[in-house]
């Protein structure tokens, strides 16, 4: 019977840091899992090395569920990033390993094909809202379907979301930057670039708007209020999800759809979020939510309640989660959309992917397993690897707020 011959974490920065695991079966196969935890890789990285790999070598790979129980039951302490990104990757890797030994793309083992292609949206953004208007007609031009936009709200270097040089990579310093914030101009100044938004390309593409934790629960409400004749598709993490209750008041206020869970990493974290109705979509993804099998869990709940799946798809999640996020995304009847950021160009030459982009679907290959190759020589190119930070937002008093 095949075994975990080996498991290896390796590292490396394509244009960002990525962390990725490869289990190796005494039958030579190999699986790729995504361990990147923005920020706090090499926390993912250690967690791997010193308690995680040690208890694979030696396991039956195609015992999927079992190690999944394994690995979070037997750590006693439950839950949190670091640990779920840890069993994500493992999970990740050893369906990648089924697949390959079956001989069959991923999403055939997931139940099959529910749709042709995977929805995604991309991202506009502008320092100024000329410039996101020239970076929405680019996307639409490119046959983009769904489109989120983001502006720079004047004088307010903290606003989330606007690429600066064409690039918008989030965790990029050496140390945390500094921003400053403020909700007041952010929320006078976002509804009225949204709707500059629509009165330029009209309604005929799906708009979103990325919160990013910003408000409290009644600013939020007013926000939703605010752009209600745009009709958003979403907006996203308009208040942090620490208190799934904070919804609620939310809810009572406005129509314009929710969209929660990039930060969350477990099926507890959004159970009251989607058994009480209180969002639309939920964004946990493979990589941080506990991989396949634990993301699945939560979409299937989801299905009960009408809630459908928009997993984070930003440059931190690697080449590997955006296949095994295709893939399930595929198979899952209570698919909403997937976010496609987009990755370095040098990313492309460490991860091979057949994930092809064709208007505004995504498409898995048909190759075994998550069809995704890690090209060692190209990752020795770029090893160098150091620790790299989110900013950190403070209001224009100097208190600490949410970035
Ligand atoms: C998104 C996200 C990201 C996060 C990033 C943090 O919706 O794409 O909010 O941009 O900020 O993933 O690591
Ligand atoms: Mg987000």
């Amino acid at each position: 019977m095949s075994r975990v011959e080996s498991a290896e974490v390796l590292l490396a920065s394509p244009g960002r840091n990525f962390v990725t695991l490869r289990v190796t079966t005494t039958d030579g196969v190999t699986g790729l899992g995504d361990a990147t935890l923005n920020g706090r890789e090499s926390a993912v990285a250690h967690y791997l090395r010193d308690h995680v790999v040690p208890l694979l070598i030696g396991r039956d790979p195609a015992r999927i569920e079992d190690t999944w129980q394994y690995l979070f039951k037997g750590a006693y302490w439950r839950r949190g990033p670091v640990t779920m990104t840890a069993i994500a990757a493992v999970d990740t890797a050893l369906w990648d390993i089924k697949g390959k030994t079956a001989g069959l793309p991923l999403y055939q083992l997931l139940g099959g094909r529910s749709r042709d292609g995977v929805l995604v949206y991309r991202h506009a953004s502008g320092a100024s809202v000329d410039e996101l208007l020239d970076d929405v007609a680019r996307l639409l031009d490119a046959g983009c379907l769904a489109v989120r936009a983001q502006a720079q709200v004047p004088g307010i270097a903290g606003t989330y979301g606007v690429a600066h040089g064409g690039r918008y990579e989030p965790a990029n310093a050496a140390l945390p930057e500094e921003q400053p914030w403020s909700t007041e101009a952010y929320l006078d100044f976002a509804p009225t670039y949204l709707a500059q938004v629509r009165e330029r390309f009209g309604f005929g593409f799906h708009l979103l708007h990325d919160v990013h934790h910003r408000l409290t629960p009644i600013e939020a409400a007013r926000f939703g209020q605010a752009v209600e004749p745009l009709r958003l598709f979403w907006m996203e993490d308009p208040t942090p999800a620490d208190s799934q209750e904070a919804f609620e008041l939310i809810r009572r206020h406005t129509t314009t759809p929710i969209a929660v869970g990039e930060a969350l990493t477990s099926i507890w974290d959004v159970q009251h979020l989607i058994t009480r109705q209180l969002i639309d979509y939920v964004r946990t993804t493979v990589v941080h939510a506990g991989g396949l099998t634990h993301l699945k869990r939560i979409f299937d709940l989801a299905a009960l309640y009408q809630v459908r799946s928009g997993s984070h798809g930003a440059s931190d999640l690697s080449p590997v989660s955006m296949a095994a996020a295709a893939h399930l995304d595929t198979a899952i009847p209570n698919f909403g959309i997937q976010e496609l950021m987009g990755h370095p160009p040098e990313a492309a030459e460490v991860f091979h992917t057949g994930l092809r982009l064709d208007g505004g679907y995504l498409r898995v290959s048909e190759a075994p397993g998550l069809g995704v190759e890690y090209d060692d020589a190209a990752a020795a190119r770029f090893a160098e690897f150091s620790p790299k930070y989110l900013p950190i937002a403070r209001r224009l008093d100097g208190s600490v707020h949410d970035w």
